[in-house]
């Protein structure tokens, strides 16, 4: 499809019948079009000025039996990192506690599994009882869920579960050859079905083709529902994975991709993930105005660098930019702890609307 078929007054419209065709085609609109038509449609539906902020805490470190070529993770490449077993309850409750003291919001728990037992995600319900009793947001990412592990999760209160699709079904076979791209989309099901919001994204610069960013992207916003919450990362080159030393992706197209994100999914946070300690101050703003509204904030992602807080704190000053409140209550106890998310999301989304809308 031509650039010119596009219907460019209709952007904004929640659909969930996206054509290849008009997905390339939003993809090579000229920039300073797809960057106009990313805001507009952003204040839409959000608060321009505002970005939600997540922590994340790497829960079991390393040793993971899959090969996924972008991962320090695994156990299948040398990358130095040191193996850990699932931390105690009470240590990751302290790192939450000094998470929300530095203004995270929510709390994202991530493990190196490639499918947790039922032994491990017990401890890790625990977790998530204890830092929504913080009055936090939760999130984890554990890898693939039974429908049952799901529905444990969802009963101890996890707000998020992060599950990617990382690429193209066509390319994330050459990325990936442990489990299949229908593997990931049955875990969605899972979550999806246990009523957990889904976080689901992708990997940017792994050496895939705008035709896979384009595929990635149509496959998140055909869902039945669109992810809450789209991780749109940059691949963090670590050494001793096979994918050190591709060739990085034009900036442009990563703000690209951002940008019909955001058209194609108006009503999800699209997360600016990992990748952002090679990006600087202007490059994040620019993603910020093609419609990331959400990052993760503190010192480390799972195992690599992240900016440091200060450098955050600075940049959403000199932005005008402030966090976004979060959608649980403040006093959990005044509800049935894990069950009011639902309750105080809406009320937020009432807030965003009205200032939207001023
Ligand atoms: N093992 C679980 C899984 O794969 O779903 C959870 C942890 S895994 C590290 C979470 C996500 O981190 C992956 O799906 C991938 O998208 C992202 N990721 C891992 N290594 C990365 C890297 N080097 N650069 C960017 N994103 C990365
Ligand atoms: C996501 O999409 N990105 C985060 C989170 N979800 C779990 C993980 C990024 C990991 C980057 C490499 C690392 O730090 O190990
Ligand atoms: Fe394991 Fe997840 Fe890393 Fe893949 S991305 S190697 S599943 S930790």
């Amino acid at each position: 499809m031509s650039t010119a078929a596009l219907d460019l007054n209709s952007l904004g419209n929640v659909r969930h019948d996206w054509t290849l065709g008009e997905v390339s085609a939003l993809l090579a609109l000229p920039f300073a079009d797809l960057v106009f038509h990313a805001q507009r449609v952003h204040r839409t539906y959000f608060n321009p000025n505002e970005v939600q902020v997540s922590t994340l805490l790497s829960i079991k470190t390393g040793a993971c039996p899959e090969d996924c070529a972008y991962c320090p993770q695994s156990v299948r490449y040398d990358t130095g990192l040191e193996r850990e077993e699932l931390m105690a309850v009470d240590a990751v409750l302290e790192n939450a506690r000094a998470a929300k003291a530095k203004g995270a919001t929510r709390f994202c728990m991530g493990a190196a599994y490639r499918s947790p037992k039922d032994k491990q995600l017990k401890v890790v319900a625990e977790m998530i009882r204890g830092v929504r009793a913080l009055g936090m947001e939760t999130c984890a990412t554990l890898g693939m869920l039974t429908p049952q592990q799901a529905l444990e999760l969802k009963e101890a209160g996890l707000d998020y579960y992060n599950h990617n699709l990382d690429s193209s079904e066509e390319f994330y076979e050459k990325i990936i050859t442990t489990r299949t791209f229908q593997d990931r989309l049955d875990t969605l099901d899972s979550v999806r079905n246990a009523g957990i919001n889904v976080c689901c994204g992708g990997i940017l610069g792994m050496g895939e083709d705008e035709t896979d960013r384009a595929k990635l992207l149509l496959t998140l916003a055909n869902m039945p529902q669109h992810p809450e919450s789209v991780p749109v990362n940059q691949l963090v080159q670590v050494t001793g994975t096979p994918l050190k030393g591709v060739e990085p992706l034009d900036p442009f197209d990563f703000v690209r991709t951002v940008a019909v994100a955001r058209l194609l999914m108006p009503r999800s946070h699209v997360r600016l993930s990992a990748g952002r300690t090679e990006m600087n101050d202007q490059m994040q703003a620019l993603c910020f105005l093609a419609g990331a509204n959400s990052i993760f904030y503190g010192e480390k992602l799972l195992t690599t660098d992240n900016p440091e807080s200060d450098r955050d704190q600075a940049l959403f000053k000199r932005l005008g930019i402030s966090p976004e409140a979060p959608a649980v209550c403040a006093d959990v106890n005044e509800h049935e702890s894990h069950h009011c998310a639902d309750r105080c999301g809406s009320v937020r989304k009432t807030a965003v609307e009205n200032a939207a809308h001023a």
